[in-house]
C-alpha cells in the first residue's frame, strides 16, 4: 500500500506544481484558489470592508494583505492563542472608528482647486459619548478606506484653518510660519490659499492622518470650522473630519471617588482627622497638610516641624502598608507644590532679611501621604500643637469596629492612652468593650479596662 499512496502524493504535487506554473492552464486537483478562498469568507462582516473591495477589484495580493491587517489590528479579537502587535487596552486607533467618542463629518473629493468648508456644529454626526463641544481634544482628517482610494495617491493642500463664532475667530492654521500644532502635513510654497504656503498632506492614502491636538479645546464659543482643501483631481476619496471629545487625561475612575473626610478636635489637645474614601479598584490617594512653618522631618508615618523659638505641630498617620510620606517645600517641578497664598507670607527665621518673592507665596513644608490601594480605604491622622521647646510624641492606628464608624488608638505624651470613637448619632459604633450611640466618645486605655472619659 505505501508505494501506492507515496505515487499518489507524488502526482498530485505535480499537478499543483504544473497548474501553478503554467498560467492559463486548467487548474485540475485539489487545489484551493484564492478565489475559492475569499469566497468561503464572509465578507460582509464589520472590518472586511477593505478585503471585499480588493477582491471587487481583482486585487488578490492586497486583499491577503488587508485580511492579515484585519486579524492583527480586530479590536474584537477573543485570543486563542493569536499574537497581536502593542498592549490589549490600548486605545483603539482611529482605523477602529468604533470606540472612540466625538463628533464626525464626512466629505468626498469631488472637486480640483481650492475649494472652502464651512462646516456648523450641526454638520456633524455624534459618534457615542463625547465629552461635548467645551472639550474638543484634537481635530483629525483621516481618509476611509484606503484600499479603496488607491487611484487617489496625489496630495491634498490645507489652508487658512479657522473658528469662527460669537467667541471671535481662532486661527487654526495657514502654516506661512510653520505647521504649528499640525501632525502629518508640511509646509510647501507651491500651493496656497492665501500668503504664500499651505500644508499639504503628502499622498494621503499612506499617511491616511493629520492630526492637530494644540487646538484651543472648548469650542462652545464658536460654531463654524472653516479651512481650505485643494485637491489637483476629483480622485472620489472619501475624508473624515473628526474631532475628538473623550477625556483621557482623567480617567473614568478617577470620578468615582468620594472623600468624606471628618475632623474632630478632642479638647485641649489634639485633632484627629478621618478620610473616607469610597470607590471601586485601585487608585493612588494622596493628603496634603501644608505646614506653617519653615523646617520639618519625617520618623515613620510621622511629620513634625522643628522651628526653634515658636510653637510646632506633629502630624501622625495612622499605619498603612505601603503609606509613603515626603516633605515637599517650594517645588515647581514636576508641578507646583509646597507653598502657602502671599498674604501669609513672611521671612524665614533662617534668613529674616529675604523680601516677598513676585510670586507673592511662600515656600513651606508640606507633608504628602502617598498610598496606592483598592478602595474603599480609610485613613486616619492625628494633629496636635506643640508648645514653644516641646516635642511631643504622638502616634495612631485604626481600632477594628463592629458596624459603621471609626475607632482610632491614640498614644498621647507621657505614657497616656486614649480611644476616639466616631459615628453618627444613634447609630452604634464598638470597638471590644468600648461602644458608643453618640457622635463622638472618648476612651482612657492606659489602664487595665477602658474608662470613658468624655461623649459629644
Ligand atoms: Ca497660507
Amino acid at each position: 500500500m505505501r508505494p501506492i499512496l507515496a505515487l499518489l502524493a507524488y502526482a498530485l504535487v505535480a499537478v499543483i506544481a504544473r497548474g501553478a506554473g503554467l498560467p492559463g492552464d486548467q487548474i485540475r486537483g485539489p487545489r484551493l484558489t484564492d478565489r475559492d478562498f475569499f469566497a468561503a469568507l464572509d465578507l460582509t462582516r464589520p472590518g472586511l470592508e477593505q478585503v471585499a473591495a480588493a477582491i471587487a477589484a481583482g486585487d488578490y495580493a492586497r486583499a491577503k494583505a488587508e485580511l492579515l491587517a484585519y486579524y492583527r489590528t480586530r479590536p474584537d479579537s477573543t485570543g486563542h492563542g493569536e499574537r497581536r502587535p502593542g498592549p490589549r487596552n490600548e486605545k483603539p486607533s482611529l482605523a477602529a472608528l468604533t470606540s472612540w467618542n466625538g463628533f464626525a463629518h464626512a466629505l468626498t473629493v469631488d472637486w480640483t482647486g481650492w475649494k472652502r468648508f464651512q462646516l456648523t456644529k450641526r454638520d456633524f454626526i455624534t459618534v457615542h459619548r463625547p465629552m461635548g463641544w467645551d472639550f474638543i481634544r484634537y481635530v483629525t482628517f483621516t481618509l476611509d478606506d484606503p484600499g479603496q482610494n488607491t487611484h487617489c495617491d496625489a496630495d491634498l493642500y490645507l489652508d487658512d484653518l479657522r473658528l469662527t463664532g460669537p467667541g471671535g475667530t481662532v486661527d487654526l492654521g495657514g502654516f506661512e510660519e510653520g505647521l504649528g500644532a499640525w501632525e502629518g502635513l508640511e509646509t510647501n510654497a507651491d500651493r496656497a490659499h492665501s500668503g504664500q504656503r499651505s500644508g499639504r498632506w503628502v499622498n494621503s492614502p499612506a499617511s491616511r492622518l493629520v492630526r492637530n491636538a494644540g487646538l484651543i479645546h472648548d469650542w462652545t464659543g464658536y460654531d463654524t470650522l472653516e479651512f481650505w482643501m485643494d485637491s489637483p483631481a476629483a480622485t472620489g476619496a472619501r475624508i473624515s473630519v473628526v474631532l475628538d471629545s473623550e477625556d483621557l487625561e482623567f480617567p473614568e475612575t478617577a470620578q468615582d471617588v468620594l472623600d468624606h473626610r471628618e475632623l474632630v478636635f478632642v479638647k485641649p489637645d489634639y485633632f484627629v482627622v478621618v478620610d473616607k474614601l469610597e470607590g471601586e479598584g485601585v487608585h493612588e490617594i494622596e493628603s496634603l497638610f501644608h505646614l506653617n512653618h519653615e523646617e520639618a522631618e519625617i520618623e515613620g508615618p510621622v511629620a513634625r516641624s522643628v522651628d526653634p523659638g515658636v510653637s510646632n505641630v506633629v502630624v501622625a498617620a495612622a499605619p498603612v502598608e505601603a503609606l509613603r510620606v515626603r516633605i515637599a517645600k517650594g517645588e515647581t517641578t514636576p508641578e507646583v507644590q509646597g507653598f502657602i497664598p502671599s498674604e501669609r507670607w513672611r521671612a524665614s527665621w533662617r534668613s529674616p532679611q529675604t523680601r516677598s518673592p513676585e510670586h507673592g507665596k511662600r515656600a513651606v513644608p508640606t507633608v504628602i501621604y502617598t498610598l496606592r490601594t483598592t478602595l474603599p480605604a480609610k485613613l486616619v491622622y492625628v494633629l496636635m500643637p506643640c508648645p514653644v521647646g516641646k516635642r511631643l510624641e504622638v502616634t495612631c492606628r485604626l481600632l477594628p469596629v463592629e458596624g459603621p464608624g471609626t475607632a482610632v488608638h491614640v498614644s498621647l505624651p507621657a505614657g497616656q492612652q486614649r480611644a476616639v470613637l466616631i459615628g453618627k448619632p444613634g447609630q452604634h459604633v464598638s470597638c471590644g468593650a468600648m461602644g458608643t450611640q453618640r457622635q463622638v466618645a472618648v476612651f482612657d486605655t492606659s489602664g487595665p479596662s477602658p474608662r470613658l472619659v468624655s461623649e459629644l
